[in-house]
């Protein structure tokens, strides 16, 4: 098994030539904006023009993200060595899986199916003219429609999952990205040929160079273990769990695009100590009041397109700050403790987060619980900031039962940046990227609490 939370994508002769295959195609296609200036040693790419003006605070989250549920039966039935003939692609077998799924180890597996699909009329900012409906491309969970992010998978350590993930993206599509896919659970600990490696890209048509056939699905097979399986036994060292993760496309060449263009979702791992439930364990907020928000930073044409361009090698700097898949949204809040799991998505802009009231005048503490995956130790209480680079995670609990109800609030972004090599410096007043409306009362009293001590990290 490995361990792999990095994106160094291996340069191999057929990934190579497709790319030289793409980079034909996207320059018959566009007029890249490239320049070569003299005195300079690398491509000096063209600033993008800005986005079209936003609409803010016209389109409501919702109140609550009911996690993906799973399904009685997958077909055709899952197996353990790829099905090509029922239209799997040509995956390695399974690894270890009938010592895993056996009760006191993975157990059973749970089964989902996630579908990469086109969302033919997404809106990024409510009715605003400048930004028309539009293709995104995203996961269909159990319900019609294709989202950004896709569905929220909760899982639990000592309980495997298999995720069937589906490609029906389009064939025929036009404009940056590409419909083969690879799913990456990011920063799991998952066996090498579910962990959505580089290469491992499939579409009915096209298949990495690490699979021996195309297809129209990949069954990936998550354990649920922690790190140290082998040393530890059981379900390995609790201290190496993880809990906020997100899938993403990581597929050879255009994981930046694919991303963009959607292609991410939400992957939370409980276990005895982090429960998912506020009565037990370290009672941390849960259920309606665990609340994923990932940010990615996004630029639009002149049209209120998305867009990218694949040629700059110096990638793209967005300047709107997408909120779950949305420019500027609203969320309403109940009057209590909630756990924010902050996902910086990507492609390249850093954030470093403060909660303001309306007249910017006052940054309210926050206490942080967890980095990237791992919760900390002990919180840290009284937080002001917080820093998240590209992938990057950082679990929050805001109490919002220190306000009087109707009270608004914004999460601000106040670190600047101009390039996609690095951010600048922490600017007053920053970017406000969401919206919090204190609109109700919870209709059960909290009894979730933050305690003083966490988790053990290892050594
Ligand atoms: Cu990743």
């Amino acid at each position: 098994m490995r361990k792999d939370s990095n994106h160094h994508d291996p340069v191999t002769p057929v990934a190579y030539s497709k790319r030289r295959t793409f980079l034909k195609a996207s320059l018959a296609a566009t007029a890249a904006p490239m320049v070569l200036t003299s005195g300079k040693a690398s491509a000096q790419p063209t600033p993008l023009p800005p986005s079209p003006p936003t609409t803010p605070w016209v389109e409501d989250l919702p109140n609550q993200i009911t996690p993906l549920a799973p399904l009685a039966t997958l077909t055709p039935a899952p197996t353990l060595n790829a099905n090509i003939a029922g239209g799997e692609c040509g995956r390695a077998p399974h690894q270890r899986y009938a010592e895993l799924t056996v009760p006191g180890k993975a157990g059973t597996p749970l089964l989902f199916q996630l579908t990469a699909k086109e969302n033919p009329a997404w809106l990024f900012n409510g009715n605003n003219p400048y930004y028309p409906p539009q293709p995104i491309w995203g996961y269909e969970g159990n319900t019609p429609g294709a989202t950004t992010p896709g569905p929220t998978i909760h899982a639990r350590y000592g309980q495997s999952v298999i995720c069937r993930i589906r490609n029906q993206l389009p064939q025929n599509h036009t404009g940056f990205g590409s419909p083969e896919i690879s799913t990456h659970l990011h920063n799991m600990h998952t066996p090498s040929e579910s962990d959505g490696y580089a290469s491992d890209f499939y579409s009915a048509v096209q298949g990495g160079v690490t699979l021996t056939a195309p297809g129209t699905f990949n069954d990936h097979f998550y354990p649920n273990l922690y790190a140290g399986f082998d040393e530890f036994g059981g379900l390995g060292d609790s201290r190496e769990a993880l809990g906020s993760l997100f899938y993403h496309d990581h597929t050879e060449g255009v994981t930046a695009p694919n991303v963009l263009k959607g292609m991410f979702g939400r992957y939370m791992v409980f276990d005895a100590l982090d429960t998912g439930d506020e009565t037990t364990g370290l009672r941390l907020p849960s259920g309606a009041y665990d609340y994923p928000l990932s940010f990615s930073d996004k630029r639009f044409d002149s049209g209120g397109r998305l867009t990218f361009d694949e040629l700059n090698p110096e990638g793209v700097l967005g300047d709107k700050v997408v909120v779950n898949g949305k420019i500027e949204p609203v969320l309403r809040v109940a009057r209590r403790k909630y756990r924010l799991r902050l996902l910086n998505v990507g492609p390249s802009r850093f954030y470093e987060f403060v909660l303001q009231n309306t007249g910017g005048t006052i940054v309210y503490p926050y206490t942080q619980i967890a980095n990237d995956g791992n919760l900390l130790p002990a919180p840290i209480v009284n937080q002001l900031r917080v820093r998240i680079a590209p992938a990057e995670r950082a679990d929050i609990v805001v109490d919002f039962s220190r306000f009087p109800l109707n009270t608004t609030l914004y999460l601000v972004n106040q670190l600047t940046q101009v390039d996609t090599r690095r951010p600048g410096v922490v600017q007053s007043p920053g970017t406000r990227v969401l919206k919090f409306i204190i609109d109700r009362q919870p209709p059960t009293p909290d009894l979730s609490v933050v305690p003083s001590v966490l988790r053990p990290l290892r050594d």
